[in-house]
């Protein structure tokens, strides 16, 4: 059993960093205590020297939001290693034949050389449009989205992107989300917000709207997590005309303005565009959480209580047609899981949305934290904990190393920076991003796969075998 955390193990760690340093990043730290506030800072620069685990402006934008939009061609513009590092590694499925239906799946790249740096890359830009337009007929628009050196060098992709939509035909986006803007993706998730409100919002009407069209918002479809969201709200009786962005379209985008009530998951990445449709077209936004039966509970019933007695009656009828499998599910696992203790780190979601699934299994979060989340992440963060667990902004390596090593959770649940370094260190471990080649994990597909896996980490036999043969005592003949 591990230490429980407290104000001087935080000031320990702490303290090989240089005074001013230590002094920032105390500011990033907090533990929760009977009465104590959520003061935390958040959502600024990192200290120049200390290893944090953030990506770029172009991570958000490309890799979050644009990307899984699947009858587009994102065109990584710049240099070949952005596009060729942001290439499949996230996991957002789409239905489709790829290359007709779903580009997703492919890296498109302007690969910029020392050329382009020096005479410019914009006629480039033109050549590689028009030669994806040919090669993918199908394709029904483009985003271009600004590695570093485009914006360095000063590129008009604005205007490439408006004599090429009169050419081509089809919508193209240009997205400044060059990647040394801002301090971390979150940056890039609003440039790309305000891209699609610009450029593809309200474009388009379609003639069959009805009193139940929602949009599901800030799902990603990562592992099929989108699939497994819209049907419950299917079989509630609302129709999922747009998904924003997981498996979603074109067209989906650009009728958005039509819909009802816009149900947003990522809050963090999506809000603003909530925000927009909600000033500019009154639709009203609510969040939601579709992580373990509980939590899916109580947002179907947040979410029926928007819409009359009809939707009600079908959440109710959803809740208890699927309570006899999560009993199960629970049934199975928690004698298993019961009392597990796990520490998280992500991005600006799931470090919260994913602490009532673990406690659906009788898991308790004893720390957790966000790289790149803000002040009102971790407003909704600090209720869902307990006291006397640790919550961390923008963790360095040494941090979230020296908080692990002497919590010794049962479990850790970070990214891919983070896994083999645990696991080498004999904690078990789930990457909570791409959901370690699993998923989905939202709704209620997705809760008996979120068990079977932190079982499957926690409970593997080869754990017992873990300790050196020399380390054992020596067996008696
Ligand atoms: Fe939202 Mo990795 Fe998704 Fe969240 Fe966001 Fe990122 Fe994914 Fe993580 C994401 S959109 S890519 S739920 S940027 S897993 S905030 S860090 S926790």
């Amino acid at each position: 059993m591990g230490e429980k955390p407290n104000a001087s193990m935080v000031e320990e760690v702490l303290s090989v960093y240089p005074e001013k340093a230590r002094k920032l990043r105390a500011k990033h730290i907090v533990v929760k205590e009977e009465g104590s506030t959520c003061a935390i800072k958040a959502n600024i620069k990192c200290v120049p020297g200390l290893m944090t685990a953030r990506g770029c402006a172009y991570a958000g934008a490309k890799g979050v939001v644009w990307g899984p939009l699947k009858d587009m061609i994102h065109l990584s513009h710049g240099p070949v290693g952005c596009g060729y590092y942001s290439w499949g590694g996230r996991r957002n499925l789409t239905k489709g034949v790829v290359g007709v239906e779903s580009f997703t799946p492919m890296q498109f790249t302007s690969d910029f050389s020392e050329s382009d740096i020096v005479y410019g890359g914009d006629k480039k830009l033109e050549k590689v449009l028009r030669e994806a337009r040919e090669l993918f007929p199908s394709v029904q628009g483009f985003s271009i989205c600004s590695e570093c050196p485009v914006g360095l060098i000063g590129d008009d992709i604005e205007s490439v992107a408006k004599k090429m939509m009169k050419e081509l035909d089809v919508p193209i986006v240009p997205v400044r989300c060059e990647g040394f803007r801002g301090i971390s993706q979150s940056l890039g998730h609003h440039i790309a917000n305000d891209a699609v409100r610009d450029h593809l919002l309200g474009k388009r009407e379609r003639d069959d709207a009805g009193p139940y069209d929602i949009s599901l918002i800030g799902d990603y479809n990562i592992g099929g997590d989108a699939w497994a969201s819209k049907k419950i709200l299917e079989e509630m009786g609302l129709r999922v005309r747009n998904v924003w962005t997981g498996d979603g379209t074109v067209e989906g985008m650009m009728a958005a303005h039509q819909v009802k009530l816009n149900l947003i998951h990522c809050y963090r990445s999506m809000n603003y565009i909530c925000r927009h449709m909600e000033e500019t077209y009154g639709i009203p936004w609510l969040e939601f959480n579709f992580f373990g039966p509980t939590k899916i509970k109580e947002s179907i019933r947040k979410i029926a209580a928007q819409f009359d007695e009809t939707i009600q009656r079908k959440g109710e009828e959803v809740i208890a047609k699927y309570e006899p499998l999560m009993r199960k599910v629970i049934d199975e696992y928690r004698p298993r899981l019961e009392g597990k203790r796990v520490m998280l780190y992500v991005g600006g979601l799931r470090p919260r949305h994913t602490i009532g699934a673990y406690e659906d299994l009788g898991m308790e979060v004893i720390g957790t934290g966000y790289e790149f989340a803000h002040k009102d992440d971790y407003d909704r963060t600090f209720p869902q904990m307990n006291n006397e667990t640790i919550i961390y902004d923008d963790a360095t390596e040494h941090e979230l190393g020296e908080f692990i090593h002497r919590m010794r959770p049962d479990l850790v649940g970070s990214g891919i920076k983070e896994k083999y370094v645990f696991e080498k260190a004999g904690f078990p471990f789930r990457q909570m991003h791409s959901w370690d080649y699993s998923g989905p994990y939202h709704g209620y597909d997705g809760f008996p796969i979120f068990a079977r896996d932190m079982d499957m980490a926690i409970n593997s036999p080869t754990r017992t075998l873990a300790k050196a043969p020399w380390k054992k005592e020596k067996e008696v003949r």
